[in-house]
């Protein structure tokens, strides 16, 4: 990856207005991107915005709006232009040879944080892999204009001077970085079935990147993760340990955040990271309740989660942030907190337990002596109601969390019946 420049990069950018979109809306996504880019290490000096009732398939925004940004890059000196839209590559191309400036669509943007952000072995494969799926429709013929264009936001990761090859190339670097993050998935899987392995649940916080989640990290753990005012400081999966009111032991994991348009190719290239979230008994689904647009963040979330098909788990949502609000603004049902500040995490630990007793159901298990092992581990991680032990195996009612339930039906041998 490139060293960052000490020379700050000038931006500008182009925010698009669609016919049924508010202009709270559109200036809010504007803000936002002008919060990615600040966090990609460049500088906003101009924005302008374009009301656009019909996409134009070869350049996106029409011909006047073309000449006033390319007029704008001249006068403000940008070096790049930023849109907060995905354009194909034929547009992206089109647009930087008629404004003579490098462009930056929102993908590639929050493509180049994740470059920067990205400090795992695991991590950097997972950027790497999106950011070639994100170039390989881009690498038509020979890359030569981008060289010309210098470099900077939107072209850091694989390495400039790598940008340069042709798609074979590309396809087998792909391929190796695939074949590589199968094998650092091998060993987490390992590693998980070790952790499961040790009966503790897993709760897991999601939510839109910025909202806290890594502050109420530590503040839960003292675990000592990064918690910046800067979007998608988090990239890496942490999981602590963390005592409930109860004196019951569960996980907890801080992993990357959401956001509205996440690139689908960070979401392809990230599966494993978002796969722990899978074996989850628990979200929290972290929300800055002090955001004008948390209403969207929230949709945004619920719509990624679906998306990977964790719409399904249970979930709590965590007002966070509630030290900004006036004592008016506190409607909703969700669980008011202050990361921060440390308030309500008492009334929180008390719901994530009584959540995780819910999550639990009865069940009968017929369990063959050979597996007897097992037994004792029930016994740490449910709640046992009555023991046989017959000829044909130990017979158990037991109370079990659904994940954990649904780790014992991969085993063949047991007999699971639900009361
Ligand atoms: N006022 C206030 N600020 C908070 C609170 N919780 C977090 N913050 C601030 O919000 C910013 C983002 O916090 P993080 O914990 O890094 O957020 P995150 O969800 O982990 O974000 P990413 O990892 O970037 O997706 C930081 O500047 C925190 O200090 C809170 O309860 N009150
Ligand atoms: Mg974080």
């Amino acid at each position: 990856m490139l060293e960052r420049k000490t020379k700050i990069e000038r931006a500008l950018l182009v925010g698009i207005r669609h016919p049924l979109q508010s202009q709270l809306d559109a200036s809010e996504s504007l803000y936002e991107l002008e919060r990615l880019v600040n966090t990609a290490g460049a500088q906003v000096i101009a924005t302008t915005q374009q009301e656009i009732k019909k996409v134009d398939p070869a350049t996106y925004i029409g011909k006047g709006k073309i000449e006033e940004i390319t007029q704008m890059v001249q006068d403000y000196k940008v070096e790049s232009v930023v849109f907060d839209e995905d354009l194909s590559p034929g547009q992206n191309r089109r647009l930087e040879e008629a404004t003579k400036c490098k462009v930056v669509d929102r993908s590639g943007l929050i493509l180049d944080i994740f470059a920067q952000h990205a400090k795992s072995k695991e991590g950097k494969l997972q950027v790497e892999l999106a950011q070639y799926i994100y170039l390989m429709p881009r690498l038509v013929g020979q890359w030569g204009h981008f060289g010309k264009l210098g470099g900077g936001i939107g072209t850091r990761g694989p390495g400039e001077t790598q940008l340069e090859v042709d798609r074979r190339r590309a396809r087998e670097r792909i391929n190796h970085i695939r074949k590589a993050l199968r094998e650092v998935e091998k060993s987490r899987k390992v590693h998980r079935k070790k952790r499961q392995d040790v009966p503790v649940p897993l709760v897991a916080l999601v939510g839109y990147t910025n909202a806290g989640k890594s502050t109420l990290m530590n503040a839960l753990t003292h675990a000592g993760v990064l918690a910046e005012n800067q979007l998608f400081a988090t990239l890496d999966p942490t999981v602590r340990r963390m005592k409930l009111p109860s004196g019951r032991i569960v996980l907890v994991s801080d992993t990357v955040g959401f956001i509205h348009k996440l690139p689908h190719q960070l979401i392809e290239a990230f599966k494993a990271t978002f796969e722990e979230i899978r074996t989850a008994d628990l979200l929290l689904h972290v929300i800055d309740y002090s955001h004008p647009m948390r209403e969207q963040q929230i949709a945004t979330v619920n719509r990624v989660l679906e998306e990977l098909k964790l719409n399904k788990k249970p979930i709590l949502e965590v007002y966070n942030k509630v030290d900004l609000l006036g004592p008016s603004q506190a409607t909703g049902s969700g669980i008011r907190i202050s990361a921060k500040q440390g308030l309500g995490l008492e009334n929180l630990l008390n719901q994530i337990e009584e959540k995780l007793s819910f999550s639990f159901r009865t069940l009968r298990l017929k369990i063959p002596y050979r597996l007897s092992g097992l037994v004792t581990w029930l016994y740490k991680v449910g709640e046992v109601k009555s023991r046989k032990d017959r000829e044909d195996g130990i017979h158990l009612k037991i109370a079990l969390s659904q994940a954990n339930e649904a780790r014992l039906r991969q085993e063949e041998q047991i007999k699971v019946r639900a009361i």
